[in-house]
């Protein structure tokens, strides 16, 4: 990990709720800043599509709409970042930490948080997208027994991050449109 921590790059952790629209804040984010994108939830899904043992454990828990166990989305988070941190600018985590102990060994082990965007948007409007989502997604926690189980993890494991990072933490509320919530997103990462 050493030529992660020599990088001293940005680090900006992308959190919210199942649906607060982290994906495609992250994507404009990139055509903008050029930063490197990792989204947690991705690495894991890729990790299920190899066929893996681990990743047929993963898929079953992503099913249930629990949280995978710590050192798999650091390890794999870890892997991502090493391969890229020769040509990038910066990265982009989304969706992690899911909770404080994520954040605590990734800024341990890897290099420390530089901001923190916190998309805030009510319940039912993220459970209305999901299911939007869930007609095209073909994924395995996008269908309405299992969001309202991540709904739930969230409320429990992941809003308390938010309080922990409240000092580099940019909440911004996005019931809006995608552009309304960028211009927004743009004001907390010029004042990087
Ligand atoms: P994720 O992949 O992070 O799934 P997500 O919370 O649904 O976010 P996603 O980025 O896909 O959706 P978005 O809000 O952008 O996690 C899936 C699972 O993986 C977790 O439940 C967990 O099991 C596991 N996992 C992931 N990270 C983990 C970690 N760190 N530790 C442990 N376990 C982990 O968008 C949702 C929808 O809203 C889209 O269809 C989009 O088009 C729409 N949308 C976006 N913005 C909108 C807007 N402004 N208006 C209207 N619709 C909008």
């Amino acid at each position: 990990l050493s030529p992660l921590r020599a990088a001293k790059l940005p680090v900006i952790f992308v959190l919210g709720g199942p649906g607060c629209g982290k994906g495609t804040q992250c994507e404009k984010i990139v055509q903008k800043y050029g930063y490197t994108h990792l989204s947690s939830g991705d690495l894991l899904r890729d990790e299920v599509a190899s066929g893996s043992q681990r990743g047929k454990a993963l898929n079953a828990i992503m099913e249930k709409g629990d949280l995978v166990p710590l050192e798999v989305v650091l390890d794999l988070l870890a892997e991502a970042m090493l391969k890229k941190v020769s040509s990038s600018k910066g990265f982009l985590i989304d969706g992690y930490p899911r909770e404080q102990a994520q954040g605590v060994q990734f800024e341990n082990s890897i290099l420390p948080c530089t901001k923190v965007l916190y998309f805030e948007v009510p319940d039912e409007v993220m459970v209305e997208r999901l299911l939007n989502r869930a007609k095209t997604s073909g994924r395995v926690d996008d269908n309405e027994e299992t969001i309202k189980k991540r709904l739930a993890t969230f409320h429990k494991h992941s809003e308390p991050v938010i309080d922990y990072y409240k000092g580099k933490c940019a909440r911004i509320v996005a019931t809006s449109s995608p552009d309304a919530i960028f211009a927004e997103v743009q004001k907390a990462l010029d004042a990087i």
